[in-house]
């Protein structure tokens, strides 16, 4: 692997967010994923492989030592917060696509669930095709997703969740979405989310990851 991304994905699975970051005390005072990643930038890696080769398997790692108990939920919050770091430096380069827009997509994590950084990079990658972005946050109930359609009439709307707990809720929410306006092209994601759980609760399109995403819309456009 180039030694930049190694050492991003080395950043971001140990929460190192800047140099600055105090945290972890064995990294004090070595680039963090803010730097690393303008780093790889300048290098001209793609912004894709950084996210794809770096960020991505380093979020795994993080996950894959939670579930062992090696790490707890302070160290996948700095994880988190040093992803997001690196992610505000290729925001740009996703959503620089901006012509006419192709339609809205109203996106949210579903309510319980707090987990943003994969909504953020679908959000991110949508928006670079084209597309209007309202993006209502984390902890999303039918209300507020029913609220976003009133204001943008016709939207597409995007629901995602990472727990097993919470991926029940986007049933109700695609319940109340569908009574309400039954014409919403409604699409689902997230880790524990597969295509027989969005035919199950009624959705229209599963994704499996953003670029699944983006050819969906995109086709729903043309
Ligand atoms: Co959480 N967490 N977490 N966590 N966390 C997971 C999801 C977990 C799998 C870890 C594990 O046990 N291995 C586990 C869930 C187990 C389960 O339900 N089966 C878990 C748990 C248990 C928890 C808590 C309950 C822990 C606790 O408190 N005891 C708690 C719940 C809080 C809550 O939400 N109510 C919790 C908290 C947190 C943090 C806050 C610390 C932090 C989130 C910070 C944040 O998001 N701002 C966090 C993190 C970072 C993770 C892991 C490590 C990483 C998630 C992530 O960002 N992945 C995660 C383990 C893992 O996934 N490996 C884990 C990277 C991201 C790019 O991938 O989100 O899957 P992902 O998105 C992908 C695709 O899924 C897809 O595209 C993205 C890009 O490819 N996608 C869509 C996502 N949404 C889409 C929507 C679409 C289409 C595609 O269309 C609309």
């Amino acid at each position: 692997m180039n030694e930049k991304l190694a050492k991003l994905l080395e950043a971001v699975e140990y929460g190192k967010v800047d140099q600055k970051s105090p945290y972890p005390p064995n990294l004090k005072g070595m680039d963090g994923a803010h730097e690393l990643t303008q780093q790889a930038l300048d290098a001209g890696i793609r912004p894709q492989d950084i996210l794809e080769e770096a960020l991505i398997p380093a979020m795994g790692n993080v996950g894959r030592k939670f579930s062992e108990n090696k790490i707890f939920v302070p160290q996948m919050l700095m994880s988190a917060k040093a992803m997001g770091a690196s992610m505000a430096h290729l925001k740009p380069f996703f959503a620089s696509g901006k012509i006419k827009s192709r339609g809205t997509f109203v996106i949210g994590t579903v309510k319980g669930d707090l987990h943003d950084i994969g909504k953020n990079l679908v959000a991110m990658m949508v928006e670079g095709a084209g597309w209007t972005i309202v993006d209502l946050g984390v902890d999303v109930d039918a209300g507020r997703f029913l609220e976003a359609l009133s204001k943008n009439p016709g939207a597409v709307v995007g629901l995602s969740a990472l727990l097993t707990t919470t991926m029940t809720n986007m049933g109700e929410i695609v319940a109340k979405i569908k009574e309400s306006t039954p014409d919403t092209v409604i699409m689902v994601g997230g880790a524990p989310v597969n295509m027989d759980f969005c035919r199950k609760i009624g959705a229209d399109f599963y994704a499996p990851e953003p670029r699944g995403a983006v050819d969906f819309l995109n086709q729903l456009a043309s």
